[in-house]
């Protein structure tokens, strides 16, 4: 059998999951790379003065991480500008946040070209390449520069744009023409590939049919590939002792009131502040509802380097100061906002305890918290899952209740309805969602990505 050769950004090897640290990429290829013999590769998270291409190289189980330091200007151009202050809010749909600089896009295409040199040398003619995500869109090609024949594919975990939106982005043709040297791109959803298909046909005039991409003369298999959770391991950690104790703790804290839940990472396309007034909207629309319910709202902050983050920040403590400062009694705070990380088995009690979820980012390619939610519940009395129409998991998890999260009302009905549904309603919708999750696992989704990649004839 081939060996998986793994490539993201950042790499986190199993024993750092689950301890804290956040993030859906993460999660999802560290599970999936506990189970192979293959190599992970990708940036070790720190810096060196001059990039040297020095290979750090650990076994942890079967499976080989290889990682690479980069300098700090390639972090703060290519990480921190072109991926995250450029890529990132594009592709979620946010030009108003995107910044163009000419510094990013040259380190971005620096950084791409020295992982393809560092990477090649390690690379064996069987081996399978999966290259993940939006840091790393030149890998492919700089990889063939250097005479690379594997098959390569590429998965991208955020949205793509529409043709509209990514025609401003400088150099969009090159960056598109970059991922037709793959042989594969994978994406999460459906209207991801829609999206891309329009760009492809109407401003490249290429064409996609049947799988297959064609353009800049070249082709490519594209289609799409929803990404899961460790189904398995997340019911199991519901039951470890952490979870149980969280659990019996968040009850207590309770006090017979019902807990609405959100857990995100501290990101604009999550949707927080259009949340939190949703979320007052329901506390005006329903006086009776008041005392009786409490939002708890856990983001934990990420990319503290860029400013659009700590513009969020400051708006969200500015928002949730001024809902509770309305609402609150002497003994009852309407929503409690903690930007605390939690371990994967506290959260999994967490979930449990919380009689709704109101997952309502405002563009997510998939969203695995929703499904770690459904996971976590108890199946006999289990919490109803209020899900976003524009989060990728929404096209799968249809008996969620889906809403708009542009509308405060729209939302403030499904926090209504969710907290009054029945029983049996509540366990009708979980059961069906729970059946998906478990089924369109991680496992699930990493073989059938590279299987398709490896059924490619080159
Ligand atoms: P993210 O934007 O990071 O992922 P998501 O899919 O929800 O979003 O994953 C977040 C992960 O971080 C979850 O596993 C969650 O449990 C964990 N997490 C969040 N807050 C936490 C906290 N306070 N403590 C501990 N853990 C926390 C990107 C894309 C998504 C896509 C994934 C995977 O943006 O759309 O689903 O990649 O492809």
């Amino acid at each position: 059998m081939s060996r998986l050769i793994a490539v993201s950004n950042r790499v986190s090897p199993p024993r750092d999951i689950g301890q804290g640290s956040v993030g859906g990429l993460a999660m999802a290829l560290s599970a999936m790379m506990r189970e192979t013999s293959g190599v992970w590769f990708g940036w070790s998270g720190r810096t060196t003065d001059t990039f040297t291409g020095h290979l750090d190289i650990e076994r942890i189980g079967a499976m080989t991480v290889a990682t690479v330091d980069l300098e700090a200007q390639d972090v703060e151009e290519y990480y921190n500008g072109y991926a995250n202050k450029s890529l990132w809010p594009l592709f979620h749909y946010r030009i108003d946040l995107t910044d163009y600089d000419k510094s990013f896009d040259v380190s971005y295409r620096r950084v791409n070209e020295r992982f393809a040199r560092t990477l090649a040398p390690l690379l064996q003619s069987d081996d399978v390449i999966w290259v993940h995500d939006y840091h790393l869109f030149l890998l492919g090609r700089e990889l063939r520069r250097l005479g690379v024949t594997n098959r390569i594919g590429f998965f991208l975990h955020i949205p793509w744009p529409s043709r509209q939106l990514l025609t401003t982005l400088p150099r969009h043709r090159d960056l598109v023409d970059a991922l037709f040297d793959y042989d594969l791109i994978g994406f999460q959803a459906q209207d991801w590939m829609h999206a891309f298909k329009g760009y492809v046909e109407n401003e490249i005039g290429g064409l996609i049919e049947d799988g297959v991409a064609h353009g800049f003369g070249k082709s490519m298999q594209v289609g799409v590939f929803p990404i899961g959770i460790d189904a398995e391991a997340f019911l199991q950690a519901g039951h470890s002792d952490a979870a149980l104790e969280t659990f019996a703790r968040m009850r207590n804290s309770l006090a017979g009131r019902q807990m609405i839940l959100g857990v995100d990472r501290l990101d604009y396309s999550k949707g927080l502040e259009e949340r939190f007034l949703a979320y007052e909207r329901f506390l005006s629309d329903t006086p009776e509802a008041r005392e009786r319910v409490f939002l708890l709202q856990i983001a934990t902050p990420s990319r503290d380097e860029v400013e659009a983050y700590q513009d969020m920040r400051a708006s969200l403590d500015a928002a949730a100061g001024r809902i509770n400062g309305e609402y609150a009694t002497f003994d009852w705070v309407p929503i409690r906002y903690v930007n605390t990380a939690y371990r994967r088995d506290e959260l999994a009690g967490i979930y449990r305890a919380a009689r709704a979820a109101l997952i309502t980012p405002l563009r997510d390619g998939m969203n695995l918290v929703a499904k770690e939610y459904v996971a976590a519940q108890d199946p006999d009395d289990p919490g109803v899952l209020i899900l976003s129409r524009f989060a990728g998991a929404a096209s799968q998890m249809r008996e969620a209740l889906i809403v708009n999260p542009f509308s405060r009302e729209q939302t403030a009905e499904a926090i209504a309805k969710a907290l009054t549904m029945g029983l049996e309603e509540r366990k009708r919708r979980h059961a069906a969602l729970l059946e998906g999750v478990v089924r369109d696992n991680v496992m699930a989704w990493s073989r059938d990505f590279v299987r398709a990649l490896s059924s490619v004839t080159r």
